[in-house]
């Protein structure tokens, strides 16, 4: 399978090709050859319908960075041999490629509360050198991702239209996530809320998406195919969903499930100390909302798949779905019982002034 790549972009034939990361819509590989260390990657076509896209947007905003900011570290799709950064091999395949930046490792879990910094910094960072990039003049990859009325509307949707065993298996999990819908009218207020600015958001921020040197120190985001015009809440909800607790969405013995509050307390820093001066007012109070947010969201999204049938997000045993979608409702109650010392950690880091937090 990977001969045609590798002549694509002028590669001999016996480089090594190694299968990397952990993502669950995109397959990653490593290669290693007389070139370099690369990373492919195939684009997940079910997912993102026009490839194209993403790689305009990617290219775009890195004309941007390496014009603004050129000290930025920034992996940059190496271009194929036809001069292209999208590398289509059949009607429906399709592959980039990054230079490996060496000596650089990525983590799949937040161990520490000083990794969950470097992370919320980096990601901080990047929507910070954006913010004189026109983020609307973006191309939506995938239509509606972080709308979460659309999301709640889908959820409704499959239980009408969902498998009708599963329906009654989720039961309780459904209703409870039905009690819940005041977290889509809150959204919805932030959608004709002048106070959200709509900013260049990377939409998956994951620990995984960020490279760290052997020093524990961010060096930059990557996975760049969600990044679209969106809202902070996306970004911050996403890193507090995926860092707050020292087990992962695969849990399923949820008696582990926790909200570590000195993450939470270095998110917010590592995300203010970039993100100060852009963050409004209203913005900068919507912290643990972005947590509620996205775990909300997560639960539904499981969930809706699970009454699918697992079209989405596939499985690797029966109730796959079900467990993500109950050990995600499971943070988000977590989170929601102790919002109020959350959202006070939120009020000291807003006010402390700069350099002190
Ligand atoms: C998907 O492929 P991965 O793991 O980066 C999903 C995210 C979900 C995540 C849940 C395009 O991301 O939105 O939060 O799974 N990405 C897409 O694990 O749907
Ligand atoms: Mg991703």
């Amino acid at each position: 399978m990977f001969a045609p790549i590798l002549t694509a972009y002028g590669f001999s034939a016996d480089c090594e090709v190694i299968p990397h990361g952990s993502g669950l819509i995109n397959r990653t590989w490593l290669i290693r050859c007389e070139k370099g260390n690369f990373v492919l990657q195939q684009i997940n076509q079910e997912v993102f319908s026009d490839p194209a896209l993403i790689a305009d947007n990617i290219e775009r905003v890195s004309s941007y960075l390496a014009t603004h900011f050129p000290a930025a570290i920034f992996p940059r799709p190496v271009k194929a041999l036809n001069g292209q950064t999208l590398l289509q091999l059949a009607p429906d395949k399709y592959f980039r490629l990054y230079p490996f930046i060496e000596n650089s490792v990525t983590i799949d879990v937040a161990d520490t509360p000083s990794q969950a910094y470097e992370a919320a910094k980096r990601f901080g960072e990047f929507t910070r050198m954006l913010s004189g990039f026109p983020a609307d003049s973006l191309h939506q990859t995938l239509p509606g991702f972080h709308h979460l009325s659309r999301r709640y509307q889908d959820f409704r949707q499959a239980l009408e239209k969902g498998n009708a065993q599963r329906i009654r298996n989720a039961g309780d999990l459904i209703d409870y996530l039905k009690a819940q819908n005041n977290i889509v009218s809150e959204y919805e207020t932030i959608c004709t809320d002048a106070g959200f600015r709509r900013r260049v958001t990377h939409h998956d921020t994951k620990i995984s998406n960020v490279l760290f040197d052997n020093q524990g120190k961010g060096i930059c985001v990557i996975d760049l195919d969600t990044m679209m015009p969106g809202y902070f809440i996306s970004d911050v909800g996403d890193m507090l969903r995926t860092y707050l607790s020292p087990v992962s969405e695969e849990e399923k013995d949820i008696s582990r499930i926790e909200v570590r509050k000195p993450f939470f307390r270095a998110i917010v820093e590592g995300y203010m100390q970039e993100m100060r001066d852009e963050l409004t007012t209203t913005e900068k109070n919507a912290f643990v909302y972005a947590g509620e947010f996205m775990m909300y969201m997560q639960s539904l999204r499981f969930l809706t798949d699970y009454l699918y049938e697992d079209v989405y997000y596939g499985r690797k045993y029966e109730e796959h779905n079900y467990v993500r979608s109950l050990n995600q409702a499971t943070l988000l109650r977590r989170f929601q019982e102790m919002a109020p010392q959350l959202q006070q950690i939120t009020r000291d880091i807003a006010n402390a002034p700069p350099g002190t937090s």
